[in-house]
This record gives structure tokens, C-alpha cells and sequence, in this order.
């Protein structure tokens, strides 16, 4: 099945019981039982929800995959992840990743005694001076927030797998419509579905697919044993929003293309960072990788202080200033103070990331009013 035919119908059956075309939001928190242990299914909406069941067939079905689990954020599907390792375990993930991401790895798992190296993965084999016998996981973001790094999946999972690790892939920047880790060697897709695929700004919610038995078993177990899932009416309004991924997809990657365009021919502009720029040092690879560049953005301006910047960030009418991205309204974010403030100074700054950078979510109005409000916003 092509992919905008999966986005429509994938995981969802009309209901059993009514033959709604929908599928009903099952807002219940457990299920009458015949006799002790004889059930239609479910026992208890922690472990099992029919809304949820829905939703996580329709995302495993989109990223060509076996299984898929959804959890109540993007984090606590990380979390789940990171969950499955021991003491003395090693992660080896991207040094530009979501400050949420960094924050949970340095803050809450460190002291579990696993331990993390942040790699500069614009060269894959960066990956190897940090793989040893206790490396149990690889973990990337391709497109990397809010720098727009790619990484060669492919590459990585080569290496990766040369030591026994698992890779894992944070698909939110790319959402399935325009990469599939799977396919490229990835063990584990991980989503924040609250971006793309919820698409409408509505919802916080985070998604694991595998095509792996013993890790869908692990992550089956997890779901359950730390109880993260997402609620049935949240699950509701994701299926909706997938119905329409493709379609969204193809808006934010045209509007982002010339925004992208807009902001290079910009006299105030310093720098911008966009897959589709051929000089974007993975250019190539993102080409290879991916079906589009993405409607995310980041930039510089030539006046390169943070005052500037700031400024703005204020004067814009129609980006809302916010934190968050993948929704069809145009955002504009300033990563140092708010989503990666969670990343010291130093380690933001080894990375690439300038307290001076701006970042923008794509949305898809028509872009010619999305320039004019960056043309106001510059002026
Ligand atoms: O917010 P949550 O659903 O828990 O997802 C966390 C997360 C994970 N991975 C990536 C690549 C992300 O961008 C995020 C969340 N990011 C933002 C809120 C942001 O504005 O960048």
C-alpha cells in the first residue's frame, strides 16, 4: 500500500460493535470480565486501549514497521527506550539533539549509572573512537534540532550494528512521509508525535516502532509496567491528524523550500540552515535519505548578538513565538533560552548551537504571507 492510502485507512477497522467509520475514543479505564481471567481482549486500559490499539497500527504501518507503542510525551517514549539498558551501559547519541533529550540522559539516567557520549555524527565514522563492548545503543536525531544536521542512518547502522548496539532514530524533524529508519538499518523509530503527526498543536504524545520481536516485547512490557500511555480522546485526535500527514507534509516542505530561498537573498541574514541548501555540508545524504528537506529552519542574522535576534523574535505577527513545532500554524523559537536551556552554555556551544540563533516550525499558509511577515520582522 502506497503511503497516502496507509495515512487514511491504516490500523483503522470500522467499530465491531456499531460499524463506525471512526474509531469511537474508548474513554474507560477498564473492562467487565465473564469469570476471572475470561475477557473480550482487555482487562485494564493501562495495558491495553482500543483507541490506542488503533493509533499504534496506523504509526507502525507508516513507518514500515511490525509494532508500534505510544506513550503519553515524545520523553517517555525515550524513556522507555532507555529503560531496557543497565549500569554500566553506554549510549552513544548526536551532540545536537532536543534539550529534553540531553536533560534526560544527563539528569535522570546518568545517575543510573549509564553513561552517554554526545558525537559529532556529521561523519559517521565520528561514532567508532566511542564504541566499545559496554555500548548497548545508538541514539540520533536526523534532521538533528535545531541545527538541521543529517546523518547517514544507513552508515551509522552499519557501524552500530559491527559492535552488537541497537540504533535508534528520533524521526520527529523527518515524520515517515519523508524518511523511514527502518528501511535504513534502524532497530527503533522513535517518534514525538506531538509534532508532525499529530500535526495540529493539540496533543502531547510520543511513539517506539520496531520490526524486532524481543524489543516490541520489552517495550510492550514497559508500556505497561511504568504505565506512560497516552489517553484514549488524545489518541483520537492523532488518527485524524495522520489522515492527513502526507498532504501536510508536501505544504511544509514546498513553504519551507522558500522561506529557505527568501532568507538566503536576505541582506540582514548571516547564516541559514536547511537540508535543501546544497551547500548544507549532508546535502547528499539528505537527498539519498529523504523524500523532502522538512519544514524546519534555523538562521542567523548578519548583526549576530542575541539582543538582535530577540528583537525579532518579538516583531513577528503571524510566527507565534512559542516552543514546539510540526503543527500547520507557522512557529519561531529562540533554542538557547527555550527549548535547549536545558543544555549548559559550553556543551551548546561545542555543538554549533549560537545563543544568537533563531528557529522556525513551517507552516502551511501560504508562504508569500509567511515572507511578508519575516520581511516586516527583518525591516
Ligand atoms: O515534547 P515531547 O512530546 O515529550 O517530545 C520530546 C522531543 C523529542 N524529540 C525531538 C526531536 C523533539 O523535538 C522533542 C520535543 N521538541 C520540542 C518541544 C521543541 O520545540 O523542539
Amino acid at each position: 500500500m502506497k503511503f497516502a492510502t496507509k495515512a487514511v485507512h491504516a490500523g483503522v477497522e470500522p467499530d465491531p460493535t456499531t460499524g463506525a467509520i471512526m474509531t469511537p475514543i474508548y474513554q474507560t479505564s477498564t473492562y467487565v470480565q465473564a469469570s476471572p481471567g475470561k475477557h473480550k481482549g482487555y482487562e485494564y486500559a493501562r495495558t491495553q486501549n482500543p483507541t490506542r490499539n488503533a493509533l499504534q497500527a496506523s504509526i507502525a504501518a507508516l513507518e514500515d514497521g511490525k509494532y508500534g507503542f505510544c506513550f503519553s510525551s515524545g520523553l517517555a517514549a525515550i524513556d522507555t527506550v532507555i529503560k531496557m539498558l543497565n549500569p554500566n551501559d553506554e549510549v552513544v547519541a548526536c551532540n545536537d539533539l532536543y534539550g529534553g533529550t540531553y536533560r534526560l540522559f544527563r539528569r535522570v539516567f546518568e545517575k543510573y549509572g549509564i553513561k552517554f557520549h554526545f558525537v559529532d555524527m556529521s561523519d559517521a565514522e565520528n561514532i567508532r573512537a566511542y564504541m566499545n563492548k559496554n555500548t548497548k545503543l545508538v541514539w540520533i536525531e536526523t534532521p538533528t534540532n535545531p541545527l538541521l544536521n543529517i546523518i547517514d542512518i544507513e552508515a551509522v547502522a552499519a557501524i552500530t550494528h559491527q559492535f552488537g548496539a541497537l540504533l535508534g532514530v528520533d524521526n520527529t524533524f523527518a515524520s515517515p512521509y519523508l524518511q523511514l529508519p527502518l528501511a535504513l538499518g534502524a532497530d527503533i523509530v522513535m517518534h514525538s508525535v506531538t509534532k508532525y503527526l499529530s500535526g495540529h498543536s493539540d496533543v502531547v504524545m510520543g511513539a517506539l516502532i520496531t520490526n524486532r520481536d524481543d524489543l516490541a516485547q520489552q517495550f510492550a512490557f514497559l508500556q505497561n509496567a511504568s504505565g506512560a500511555v497516552p489517553a484514549p480522546q488524545d489518541c483520537f485526535l492523532v488518527l485524524r491528524g495522520i489522515k492527513t500527514l502526507h498532504l501536510r507534509m508536501q505544504a511544509h516542505c514546498i513553504n519551507g523550500e522558500k522561506i529557505t530561498q527568501y532568507l538566503i537573498n536576505h541582506p540582514k541574514i548571516g547564516k541559514v540552515w536547511h537540508p535543501s541548501l546544497p551547500s548544507h555540508p549532508n546535502h547528499a545524504i539528505a537527498k539519498k535519505q529523504m523524500k523532502g528537506f522538512g519544514g524546519m529552519l534555523s538562521f542567523t542574522l548578519k548583526d549576530d548578538s542575541v539582543e538582535m535576534a530577540l528583537q525579532v523574535l518579538e516583531k513577528f505577527q503571524l510566527f507565534s513565538l512559542a516552543e514546539s513545532l510540526g503543527g500547520v500554524e507557522s512557529l519561531c523559537g529562540h533554542p538557547a533560552s527555550m527549548t535547549h536551556a536545558s543544555i549548559p552554555k559550553e556543551e551548546r556551544e561545542k555543538a554549533g548551537l549560537k545563543d544568537s540563533l533563531i528557529r522556525l516550525s513551517i507552516g502551511i499558509e501560504d508562504a508569500d504571507d509567511l515572507i511578508a511577515d519575516l520581511a516586516q520582522a527583518l525591516a
